[in-house]
C-alpha cells in the first residue's frame, strides 16, 4: 500500500493483479484502496472496434499531461480472439506515454467471470484511484450490456463514432443514444463526418430532455485535431456534475 502511493509501480501490478482475481482474493487490500479513493475523476470511452479510442485515449493523455496531472488508463482488451491484434495496437499506440511517470496503463483481459466481461474493472479503479492518480480512463469496446454495465462506474462517458457509422435505427438499437454524455465523430478527416454529426445532434435532440445537453464533435485523434474541445467537453460535463 505505502509503496503503491509512493509510485512503486510493481507494487501497484501486483495490488491490481489481486483484485482482478476477485474481491476475496484481494481482501483488506481492496478495502485499504477504498478507503483511499474517490479523488479521481472517472472518464469512459467506448465505441466499435476500430473507430480509433486508443488514439484518441493517447491524445488526451497528453492534453492531460500538459496540465500536469496524472492518468491511468483501463483497456478492456476483447475477448475474441479474432479481434486480438487490437490488442497489441492498444499497446503500441499507448507506448508513446511508457516513459512518463505520471501515466499508467492497464489492459484488462475480456474473458470474465460470471459477472461478464469487465467484471474486475471497478475493482481495478478503486485501486488506481485510491493510488492517488488524478484522472482514469477506462476503454471499453462496443455498447454492449457489460460496456453499459462498466459505464456506470464512470463520471463521464465518451461515445465515439465515425463517419459512415450506421443509420439511426442501428444506433438506437446499440443503445448508443441512452448512454453517452459527450459523443465524437472521430476520422473526420474521412468523407461524411459532418453528415454524421449532424444525424447524431438531430437523434438526440428527439430523445428525453435532459438536464446535461450532449456535446457532438468531430476529432482527427491521428493528427490531434479536435481533443482539446474534446477535454473542455469532458470538464464541462464535470462541472455539471458538480452542480
Ligand atoms: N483516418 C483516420 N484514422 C484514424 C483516426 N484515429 C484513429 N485512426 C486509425 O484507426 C485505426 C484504429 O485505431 P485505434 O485507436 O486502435 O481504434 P480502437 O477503437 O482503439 O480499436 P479497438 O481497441 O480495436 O476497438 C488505427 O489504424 C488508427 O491509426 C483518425 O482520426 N483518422
Ligand atoms: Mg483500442
Amino acid at each position: 500500500m505505502d509503496r503503491v502511493r509512493k509510485g512503486d509501480r510493481r507494487a501497484l501490478a501486483q495490488a491490481i493483479t489481486a483484485t482482478e482475481e476477485g474481491p476475496a482474493a484481494a481482501g483488506d487490500l481492496l478495502e485499504a484502496f477504498t478507503a483511499l479513493a474517490g479523488g479521481a475523476s472517472r472518464i469512459g470511452i467506448t465505441g466499435a472496434p476500430g473507430v480509433g479510442k486508443s488514439t484518441l485515449v493517447s491524445a488526451l493523455i497528453s492534453t492531460i499531461r500538459t496540465e500536469g496531472r496524472t492518468v491511468a488508463v483501463i483497456a478492456v482488451d476483447p475477448s475474441s480472439p479474432l479481434t486480438s491484434g487490437a490488442l497489441l495496437g492498444d499497446r503500441i499506440r499507448l507506448q508513446d506515454h511508457v516513459d512518463d511517470p505520471g501515466v499508467y496503463v492497464r489492459s484488462v483481459a475480456g474473458r470474465g467471470h460470471l459477472g461478464g466481461l469487465s467484471e474486475a474493472v471497478p475493482r481495478i479503479a478503486t485501486v488506481l484511484d485510491g493510488a492517488g492518480f488524478d484522472l482514469l480512463l477506462i476503454e471499453t469496446i462496443g455498447v454492449g450490456q457489460s460496456e453499459v454495465e462498466v459505464m456506470h462506474h464512470v463520471d463521464t462517458t465518451v461515445v465515439v463514432v465515425t463517419p459512415g457509422w450506421g443509420d439511426s435505427v442501428q444506433a438506437a438499437k446499440a443503445g448508443v443514444l441512452e448512454i453517452g454524455d459527450v459523443y465524437v465523430v472521430n476520422k473526420a478527416d474521412l468523407v461524411g463526418s459532418a453528415s454524421a454529426r449532424r444525424d447524431l445532434e438531430v437523434m438526440l435532440a428527439m430523445g428525453p430532455v435532459r438536464s446535461w445537453k450532449p456535446p457532438v464533435l468531430e476529432t482527427v485523434a491521428t493528427e490531434g485535431v479536435g481533443v482539446g474541445e474534446l477535454w473542455r467537453a469532458v470538464q464541462d460535463h464535470r462541472r455539471h456534475l458538480r452542480g
